[in-house]
């Protein structure tokens, strides 16, 4: 089990995660939760809305007039009373508190203003009393009613969290209407406050017995249907008419007492307390498990979405990289097949084959310079500027190191050693010359000729070969650009690395949270199994009672006579033994039933009102409604496509037939409506799916208007869509096709979910009337929804709300 400090690190650094806005009242109730969690006061909240009689209550359990009630409009910060020896009200203002004796300052500080505005500069009212319960380390709280003003509804939002047992007043004569419903699950339900008990006030004012038994009766299956965590043998339902109450309080009429319906309350009060007093800790612990799942789901979206963006850029990235990589190949290969070509024609081989003759004739008929600067040159300039274009374009490309040019030189002229002309012939051999008819002569002429164009030849080698040294020249700038030919892989963008932080820091914090929440949820079953056995609870009541008596018996500390005091005494006797002997039968017939299920909604005893067979009856019902809807869902998840699937989150979604937004033209995709998930894609920094519809209509639709859908848990994706579309000021259309979808959403899923649907689905069509609702609209479900006479706005049927 995690320690309370553990608890509350955990919760606060994710929560600070948790940076959105829209997020507020999650962050604020996080924050409460902390707080709460290492509080050691025990507190007991009274919420209603105003004018249920939360102050007259008070007064009456207090025994005294003790806040202002009636005329005095409301309370307008929340009225905390704790332990004091003498009555005093203690208000603390910014900078300065105010002490004083009774409550009439009350008036004064904790009251609405003309405005209706709480006084600004209140930070805390507390009243000290001296009252036994609050002496046991109790806390009562009377806070503001919930249907005035935004600012008090933020108050009594943040302090039921703070609650360890909520009171929700019902007025009979308007039992649960909706504002109270939504509050009910919004503020109470999922924020896993559910130590809760009802208490029906005002029954006195209804006109007959009938009316009466059909109120409580009503009450009694909304209790029945809010499963509250409260001991077993405490009901979570009471009748109490606030007004005679306190007067019977006051005036010390027992048996008024009695009838009001305070007695039964106090004393289950008292009991609650006394038996979760010491399980404070783990009983808070439910709501710490229901925060942290809200706050788990919104860093998982966070973490899902960068996640998603990380991925999107990494695509990208990998794609550039692939395309820098081939540029790469691509140019080195050109560099290389260049540079061969190259190397290829200044072997000397290879010049000497194109280029020796050539050369010599040029030097010999004095024409070299042009040979050199003309067709020499042009050869050479072309092979240097290919290799050049190559290492222009990487560098122009990668943006590496700096372009330099190829240069081969050409050598120094050549030196021609031109051989001695033949010398004249002697006479001996002119002689012979002209006998062979100048043979001679022509023979030595022919082999100058032969040397002579042996040394141009020579020389034209050796220029060559001066030339062909340049093939270190040509090494040495090979090795030097070489390296400008390579793709330099980008480095990640900064706000890519700033995700993978935070999905890091993200992930770790879900970890936590998630050992966390199955840490607590070991901890909440705990609460509900409490392992008190009969006998000590048995002892624990008795105990109570025999404290109770007491505080009856001596209510002003003042002994009265006995004969006064026995009476009374065994008023409160018989009403011990009647309650006990009906709280130990009612023991055992839990002990031989083992329902867990009824162990919540225990009824009061009330003996005009006999429920248990109709409550049988209701169970059957139940289990029927249960076993058909499963059939129903397992039957309509078996029909779905196979492969992945989403769901369509928008109105109204175009199914395009490309993945872009100015793509205007295509089917229209209802809410609700499940498609197959063919592929994916970005375009422009959208995410995009090709879907196909069920009627085998394939297209793309903007991954901001759908949601995977998972096959197991088709009932959770319809409630989660559902209630972020209300949270989101849908407009008249989207609350109409919310209405339509949830039609046919309850026939898919399993009964509890396929309750929930439908009170969302009450709810969605409430909302669609309250904008302007078009007379279409109105037709298609006048089945649904009424008129008021007064107001002439139309209403969702009080009755649907209580199938
Ligand atoms: N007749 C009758 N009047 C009641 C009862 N409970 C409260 N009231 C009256 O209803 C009015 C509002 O009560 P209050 O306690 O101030 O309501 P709060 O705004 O919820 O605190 C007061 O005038 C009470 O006297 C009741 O059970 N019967
Ligand atoms: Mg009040």
């Amino acid at each position: 089990m995690k320690t309370a400090e553990e608890i509350v690190a955990c919760l606060k650094t994710a929560s600070e995660l948790s940076e959105l806005d829209s997020q507020q009242h999650l962050k604020v109730d996080a924050v409460t939760i902390c707080e709460q969690l290492i509080d050691s006061s025990f507190r007991i909240a009274v919420f209603a809305p105003f004018k249920y009689g939360k102050s007259t209550l008070l007064n009456a359990l207090l025994g005294q007039q003790t806040l202002p009630i009636g005329i005095v409009p409301t309370t307008g910060a929340g009225i905390r009373i704790k332990y004091g020896k003498e009555l005093t009200t203690v208000i603390r203002l910014k900078g300065r508190t105010i002490e004083e004796a009774g409550t009439k300052i009350l008036e004064d500080f904790a009251v609405l203003d003309e405005n209706r505005k709480m006084h600004r500069d209140v930070v805390s009212v507390e009243v000290l009393c001296p009252h036994p319960l609050l002496q046991k380390g109790i806390e009562l709280l009377d806070l503001p009613g919930t249907n005035d003003m935004p600012e008090q509804d933020a108050l009594v939002r943040d302090q039921l969290l703070k609650a360890d047992l909520v009171i929700q007043i019902l007025d009979a004569r308007e039992l649960f209407t909706l504002h109270e419903r939504e509050n009910l699950q919004q503020w109470l339900v999922e924020r896993g406050i559910n130590s809760v008990v009802f208490l029906v006030n005002y029954s006195n004012l209804l006109p007959s017995n009938h009316d009466r038994m059909a109120v409580y009766h009503r009450a009694n299956t909304i209790a029945t249907n809010f499963r509250s965590n409260i001991p077993s043998g405490i009901s979570n339902l009471y009748r109490v008419d606030a007004l005679p109450a306190l007067r019977a309080k006051i005036n010390e009429n027992r048996i008024g007492l009695y009838r009001s319906g305070l007695l039964t309350l106090e004393v289950a009060l008292y009991t609650f307390v006394s038996l979760r007093q010491q399980q404070v800790y783990s009983s808070r612990l439910p709501r710490v498990h229901a925060i942290a799942t809200q706050i788990t789901n919104i860093l998982q979206v966070k973490a899902d979405t960068y996640k998603k963006e990380i991925q999107v850029a990494e695509i990208r990235r990998n794609e550039e990289i692939q395309r820098g990589l081939e540029r790469e190949r691509i140019l080195r290969q050109g560099f290389e097949n260049s540079i061969r070509d190259l190397k290829d024609w200044l072997y000397l081989s290879s010049l000497r084959d194109r280029y020796q003759s050539d050369a010599a004739s040029a030097l010999r008929y004095g024409n070299f310079r042009n040979w050199e600067t003309g067709a020499f040159q042009q050869a050479r300039d072309q092979r240097v500027q290919a290799v050049e274009r190559w290492i222009r374009q990487a560098c122009q490309e990668f943006g590496g190191g700096y372009f330099s040019s190829l240069s081969l030189s050409f050598p120094a002229d050549p030196t021609v050693y031109t051989p001695s002309k033949p010398d004249s012939l002697g006479f001996l051999k002119s002689i012979k010359n002209w006998l062979n008819s100048g043979q001679l002569e022509k023979e030595r002429w022919n082999a100058y000729e032969r040397k002579l164009d042996e040394a141009y030849r020579d020389a034209a080698y050796n220029y060559l070969n001066r030339f062909s040294e340049n093939s270190s020249v040509l090494s040495n700038y090979e090795s030097q650009v070489v390296p400008v030919i390579k793709f330099r892989i980008p480095p990640e963008s900064s706000e890519i690395g700033y995700k993978r932080e935070r999905v890091k820091v993200l992930d770790q914090n879900l970890k936590n949270l998630n050992t966390l929440s199955s840490n607590l949820t070991v901890e909440s079953e705990d609460v509900n199994n409490e392992d008190i056995d009969f006998y000590g609870r048995l002892k624990k009541q008795v105990t109570v009672y025999l404290h109770f008596i007491n505080l009856l018996i001596y209510p002003q500390k003042v002994r009265k006579p006995l004969k006064e005091r026995i009476i009374k005494g065994g008023v409160v006797l018989i009403l011990f033994v009647v309650t006990i002997g009906g709280w130990m039968y009612h023991q055992k017939s839990l002990e031989t039933q083992k329902k867990p299920e009824q162990q919540h909604a225990i009824l009061e005893k009330q003996p005009e009102v006999k429920l248990e067979p109709q409550r049988q009856v209701e169970l059957e019902r139940q289990n029927r409604l249960r076993k058909e809807a499963k059939t129903r869902a397992t039957a309509f998840v078996k029909q779905l496509p196979s492969g992945p699937l989403r769901i369509i989150t928008g109105a109204g979604v175009i199914l395009r037939q490309e993945p872009r937004k100015e793509v205007r033209k295509g089917k229209r995709l209802q809410i609700g409506t499940i498609v197959s998930q063919l592929g994916e894609t970005t375009k422009m920094g959208e995410y995009w799916y090709q879907v196909r519809d069920t009627t085998g209509k394939e297209g793309w639709v903007p991954g901001k208007f759908t949601k995977q859908l998972d096959r197991n848990g088709v009932g959770k994706t319809y409630i989660q869509l559902v209630q972020e579309k209300l949270n989101s000021h849908p407009n008249f259309g989207s609350l109409v096709g919310l209405c339509h979808f949830l039609s046919h959403a309850k026939n898919e899923v399993e009964l509890e979910n396929a309750v929930v649907l439908d009170r969302l689905r009450l709810t969605a069509l409430q909302k669609s009337l309250e904008g302007s609702p078009s007379l279409e609209w109105i037709n298609e479900q006048r089945a649904n929804i009424r008129q008021d006479d007064s107001t002439g706005e139309w209403r969702v049927k009080e009755e649907l709300f209580q199938k």
